[in-house]
């Protein structure tokens, strides 16, 4: 297995939109290999989710564990996601390509979720909680979008400036 370089904000590349997987893409044996390759970029981060975006792979695919343990890995390929409700929850959001910085956004309290599992087999599931919260956070990824995106410009361009300056920084050590 090998872990994979995770992108950071303002990287340009995080902003590309992924791409559906095709039969042949989600039946070929590379795929189980990135997968695993991502689960382990995952749990040595350590995050909770994963989007195939955040490693410069611009498909639909997503690894998420919100499990206390992290002994309870889920795969989403081609998710979807729609609302089960009005009600709306806030939490405060993290995120490996934005390290280091947590502010609040707020999204639909429950979804459910279709998707083809690892297996290649489509499922449902309805989630909430943290779950909830993790899934719509990666479908963003997967549209391009990260979860400063919510937050005031002014924050945004405070939390640029200063990832800016540590990839500078890091360049030149
Ligand atoms: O590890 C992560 N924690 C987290 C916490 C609150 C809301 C969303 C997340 S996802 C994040 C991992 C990540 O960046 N996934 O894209
Ligand atoms: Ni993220």
């Amino acid at each position: 297995m090998a872990l994979l370089e995770i992108l950071e904000f303002p990287d340009a590349r995080l902003r590309t939109k992924a791409t559906p997987m095709a039969p042949e893409e989600i039946q070929d044996p590379s795929l189980q290999t990135m997968i695993d390759n991502m689960l382990e970029t995952m749990y040595d981060a350590p995050g909770i989710g994963l989007a195939a975006s955040q490693i410069n792979y611009h498909k639909r695919l997503v690894v998420i564990d919100v499990s206390d343990e992290g002994d309870d890995p889920m795969v989403f390929i081609n998710p979807e996601v729609e609302p089960l409700t009005e009600e709306q929850e806030t939490m405060k959001e993290g995120c490996l390509s934005v390290p280091g910085f947590y502010e609040e956004v707020t999204r639909p309290e429950r979804v459910r979720v279709n998707a083809i599992g690892r297996d290649g087999k489509a499922f449902t599931m309805e989630a909430e909680g943290l779950l909830a919260v993790c899934i719509q956070h990666e479908l963003d990824h997967l549209e391009g979008k990260l979860f400063v995106d919510y937050i005031s410009p002014l924050k945004r361009t405070r939390i640029r400036k200063k990832l800016e300056k540590q990839h500078k920084q890091a360049a030149s050590a």
